[in-house]
């Protein structure tokens, strides 16, 4: 610990233990003061204390949430609960420059519905790649409710790389939860429909209509989804909900939940009484039980027939080869989490206060000795519940969802209409603790709750409603996720965070450090694609390449310049702009958008984006980075002049806006002799030091090196010039090589800070 830090933190101490005799007179009476202005009480400063990250500090977690109709994925850090990004996903997003250009459109493009533009997303269950049952931090999955899909994120860099459609379903919420090596992620279907695209009337639903539950193959080199090598089981119509995959003894194994089994159409406009009446009577639903391992032997053995060019297991088939049971559970069920160590899962009933823990050995058991209650309509086994249960225990009205802590058998649950969290035993069935929240809570998240080793800590509560929480924003209110220290017996709120994006479903959590994203591309990266662009430009290497009427763009950015300047199409040609990042800095993200033509990119280090339009109407269009890259960022622009069909030039250069003379290049020069031994004493500064140990420094010296490269070239122009006679273009080439130092400065006296900063030694 720094010194800073633990000044700090024997302050903070002290205020705790009495505000009496901590050890400094004038911090104890501040924090007495702030107390009191705050009406702080010595419980909130200790919540305080639990979650105050300083500036600079790093949070230990990562939480990605789910977006809700956003179609985002948003980024927070635990215990501050700071916001760090948002992930475009399934919508544009356009800061991230999501949606505008061409390679990231080609993603969103994956995502078509009867080749419809789909315009939102209903995303809930993120999921991390996992192995041996572990994050492995790699890749995020997360489902779309509303249009059947998935989405991978790669974690090296958070970006969407692919979206796939469900070939069979019209709603998926089952999804998306992976098995334990990634080998899988699963996506349920939630509201039966007819597979395939015909018409079929409601009056045929027992018969016509079908649940399901999808095994997406996840091929882990290339980091993408193989939907010819998915499977979907065929299911009974009853509304198929959450999943979860199988671990340890239970590897190979996927659990689903359904309600409405009841298979109840309503339908008050014909005088039927509604949906929920109907689909609430049976006391019971089924958890669906399914063998993917087998099921995937069955696809590798050719014995799986494709439907719509997608591999299909009818009931029929995975009942006779024994791959597919139901299990009775409690009436209109919502979770369904496997433990750690995969032998037991645990189910809550909406409508039923108890959870129901189930026993995976007994369910083996029956599964083997083929002891069966019956079969449901469709010939499914049934195994009898008293054969699979282990316990069931109250833990409050309307339980929902169950998170897994570091402690064996310690688990904590969401109790939606008492708007509680209970801690229970799951082995002995007994109640530890409970904590009431604000208000009607959905999910929670344990700290890397979903992996075979539960970290506990923390647990948050992705609460449903905010009511009172927070300042009034109007009828429609942040949702309020409520971080809680689990690290004790007794449960601790610690924040209210709001989050005004939703509505967020589920959120996974993972340990910082096993996140290792780039800070910058390769030079000429599609990101999207995952490889070298190629349209890939080198500084220098500008140009314009015109086809007929299709014009492409190879430009470059740098601070504080555009490359090209001023780009001259006709009026009807089609525009490709491919634009390159060159630096190299870690941040230096240059963005570029242009007036009325949706074009709005974001180039971060390294990338390579395009943008293609139809230049339909002649006029005057002006463009610009939308980044505060450096003190010369509003001068980084440029003209894209679309003229008329048939446009002749008149001769005649651009009228000069100031006129220039020897005086002014005389001061341009003299400024640049000043400005050069400043870089000379931060260049000997950084020589003198082991800069090449610090990965950060050489890139930024890399990058001041190009700067001086181009300081040299316009130098020489300028003294051409001035050779010349020409004070006019020696000034104004004598200020672009002014720009150059002061680029260079700038890098150099960022390196020297760093090298300060980070306890450089000096070598020579
Ligand atoms: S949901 S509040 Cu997971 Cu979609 Cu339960
Ligand atoms: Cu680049 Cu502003």
């Amino acid at each position: 610990m720094n010194v800073k830090k633990k000044r700090a933190l024997s302050l903070l101490t002290g205020a705790l233990m009495g505000l009496g005799m901590a050890s400094s007179a004038y911090a104890q009476t501040s924090l007495e003061d702030v107390m009191k202005d705050r009406g702080l009480t010595q419980k909130d400063l200790l919540a305080a204390a639990k979650t105050y990250t300083p500036s600079g500090g790093r949070d230990e977690y990562l939480a990605f949430s789910s977006g809700g109709q956003s179609g985002h994925v948003i980024v927070y850090g635990v215990p501050s609960m700071r916001i760090l990004k948002y992930i475009g996903v399934f919508t544009p997003e356009p800061w991230q420059g999501y949606g505008f250009d061409d390679e990231s459109k080609a993603v969103l493009a994956q995502g078509r519905i009867d080749g419809k533009d789909i315009k939102f997303g209903d995303t809930h269950h993120p999921a991390f790649s996992e192995t041996k049952g572990e994050y492995n931090g790699r890749y995020l999955f997360i489902n779309d409710k509303a249009n059947p899909r998935i989405a991978v994120i790669d974690l090296h860099d958070f970006e969407t790389k692919q979206i796939v459609v469900n070939p069979f379903f019209r709603s998926a919420h089952g999804g998306a939860f992976v098995t334990p090596n990634t080998e899988y992620v699963m996506d349920a279907a939630q509201y039966a429909v007819p597979f395939g695209d015909d018409f079929v009337p409601l009056e045929e639903f027992n018969e016509k209509y079908r649940g399901g539950l999808t095994y997406w193959k996840f091929n882990d080199k290339v980091g993408r989804l193989e939907p010819e090598n998915s499977f979907t089981f065929e299911m009974p119509p009853y509304s198929q909900d959450l999943s979860d995959a199988g671990k340890g003894p239970s590897e190979g194994w996927g659990f689903t939940n359904s309600f409405c089994s009841e298979r109840y159409v309503g339908g008050i406009e014909r005088g039927r009484p509604p949906f929920e009446a109907g689909c609430s009577q049976k006391d019971t639903d089924f958890m669906h039980v399914t063998n993917w391992k087998k099921a995937a032997e069955l696809v590798a053995a050719g014995k799986v027939k494709k439907v719509n060019g997608s591999y299909l297991i009818t009931m029929e088939q995975a009942v006779k080869e024994g791959i597919f049971f139901l299990i009775p559970e409690p009436k209109s069920p919502h979770g369904v989490d496997v433990s750690p160590d995969g032998t037991h899962i645990i189910v809550s009933g909406k409508l039923d206060s108890h959870a129901w823990v189930y026993s995976w050995e007994k369910i083996k058991k029956a599964i083997e000795a083929k002891k069966f209650e019956g079969k449901d309509p469709y010939g499914v086994p049934i195994i009898a519940m008293k054969d699979a249960l282990h316990t069931q225990v109250q833990v409050g009205l309307g339980p929902l969802h169950t998170q897994y802590d570091a402690k064996e058998c310690v688990v904590y649950t969401s109790i939606y209409v008492d708007s509680m969290v209970t801690k229970w035993n799951y082995c002995e069935g007994k109640v530890l603790d409970q904590l009431h929240i604000h208000y009607n809570v959905g999910h929670l998240v344990a700290m890397e709750g979903d992996s075979a080793s539960p970290d506990g800590k923390y647990l948050i509560a992705l609460n449903k409603l905010a009511i009172d929480r927070f300042n009034p924003v109007g009828p429609l209110h942040p949702q309020n996720h409520q971080l809680i220290d689990i690290s004790g017996d007794k449960m601790q709120l610690l924040y209210d965070m709001p989050l005004p994006l939703g509505e967020p479903h589920y959120v996974v959590a993972i340990k910082a450090d096993k996140l290792k994203p780039v800070v910058r591309y390769k030079t000429g990266w599609n990101s999207r694609a995952d490889k070298k662009s190629e349209f890939k430009t080198r500084a220098g290497r500008e140009k314009t390449v015109r086809d007929g009427n299709k014009v492409d763009v190879y430009g470059t950015l740098i601070r504080s310049h555009i490359t090209p300047e001023i780009i001259e199409v006709e009026e009807g040609d089609t525009v490709s702009l491919h634009f390159t990042n060159l630096e190299r800095a870690q941040d230096e993200t240059h963005g570029f958008a242009m007036y009325g033509q949706n074009v709005n990119l974001s180039i971060e280090p390294g990338k390579t984006v395009s943008a293609t339009f139809k230049a339909e109407k002649a006029g005057v269009y002006p463009y610009y980075c939308t980044e505060f890259c450096s003190a010369l960022h509003l001068e980084m622009q440029g003209y894209l002049l679309v003229k008329p069909k048939g446009y002749k030039a008149k001769a005649g250069k651009i009228a000069e806006g100031t006129k220039y003379t020897k005086a002014d290049y005389d001061k341009q020069v003299k400024t640049n002799v000043d400005t050069q031994a400043v870089i000379d004493s931060v260049v000997a500064f950084i020589t003198s030091h082991n800069y090449k140990d610090f990965s950060t420094v050489v890139d930024l010296v890399t990058d001041a090196t190009d700067q001086l490269g181009f300081a040299a070239e316009a130098k020489k122009k300028s003294e051409g010039f001035a050779a010349k006679g020409d004070y006019q273009n020696a000034t104004l080439w004598a200020g672009q090589h002014w720009q150059y130092q002061v680029k260079t400065a700038d890098l150099g006296l960022r390196a020297k800070t760093h090298l300060e900063e980070n306890g450089a030694k000096k070598v020579k």
